[in-house]
């Protein structure tokens, strides 16, 4: 894959770069933030969901930092002459940061291995095939990789809504209603990608790298640290094994 990068035409970060300085700052303090809130939690159940939303923004900075240094953007000249500016380390963020957002809702709403596996392997088919399209040089032939792209986020929103949901049914209060809060942050924000790529730069061009780069931005922002947020200040992720269940609400519940 990074020969096919290479082998692109140079191009140069312009005003979206502000966007981007932004990005990583902000994903840095979610990251610190999370990582502050962490510290000290002793339950191995809790340290998982606090190890994987730390490392989202985490990662999410890092791609950010290369988008500013202009390592992660590269040109790709069309069929027809048009010189694109794709910023590719996005796909890469994805690649890693989107199956780690569905494990830590899958986790929370208890799904079975099986339910994980089918939403990560259709979640890194989205990205790889969305990243194609955003590489391919025949205009025509990247709105047929946005449309498989597409048909598999709506698998993904699916599940999520079907299989998940029929998981965290059986879960207390608390988490169910994180489960439910955090499914429609996803809902929403996740069906706006494939709308921005389509509109932007990637696509029809309705919307310039300017704008499109500080949508991306917000998008991600809160994808990733507005849901760490929810996640990790809900007490969803506290209720299921008490650290120090009291006897006697034992001994009265069955
Ligand atoms: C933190 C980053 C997140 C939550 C990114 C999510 C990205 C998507 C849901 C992207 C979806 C796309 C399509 C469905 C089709 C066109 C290409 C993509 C990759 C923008």
């Amino acid at each position: 894959m990074l020969e096919i990068i290479a082998l692109q035409t140079a191009v140069e970060v312009g005003a979206e770069r502000v966007w981007l300085g932004l990005g990583t700052v902000l994903m840095l303090l979610g990251t610190v933030y999370f990582l502050a809130k962490g510290w000290g939690v002793e339950d191995p159940r809790q340290q998982e969901y606090y190890i994987i939303t730390i490392l989202i923004p985490g990662i999410a900075a890092a791609s950010y930092l290369s988008m500013f240094f202009g390592f992660g953007l590269t040109g790709v000249e069309l069929t027809n002459g048009t010189v694109l500016e794709i910023y590719w380390a996005r796909y890469a963020d994805w690649l890693f940061t989107t199956p780690l957002l569905l494990l830590d809702i899958a986790l929370l709403a208890g799904a079975d291995r099986n339910t994980i596996g089918a939403l990560i392997g259709l979640d890194a088919f989205m990205i790889i095939t969305g990243l194609v399209g955003a590489l391919t040089k025949v205009p025509t032939f990247r709105y047929v990789w946005w449309t498989i792209s597409t048909i598999a986020l709506i698998f993904i929103l699916y599940f999520l809504y079907v299989n998940l949901g029929r998981a965290a049914a059986e879960k207390d209060a608390d988490t169910q209603s994180t489960f439910n809060i955090l499914r429609n942050v996803i809902l929403v924000l996740w069906s706006v990608y494939p709308v921005l790529w389509l509109v932007g730069t990637e696509g029809l061009g309705l919307v310039g790298l300017f704008g499109e780069t500080l949508l991306f931005m917000v998008l991600d922002v809160l994808a990733k640290v507005g849901f760490g947020f929810i996640l990790l200040r809900s007490r969803a992720i506290l209720g299921e094994e008490p650290s120090a269940p009291e006897p006697s609400a034992e001994a009265t519940a069955d």
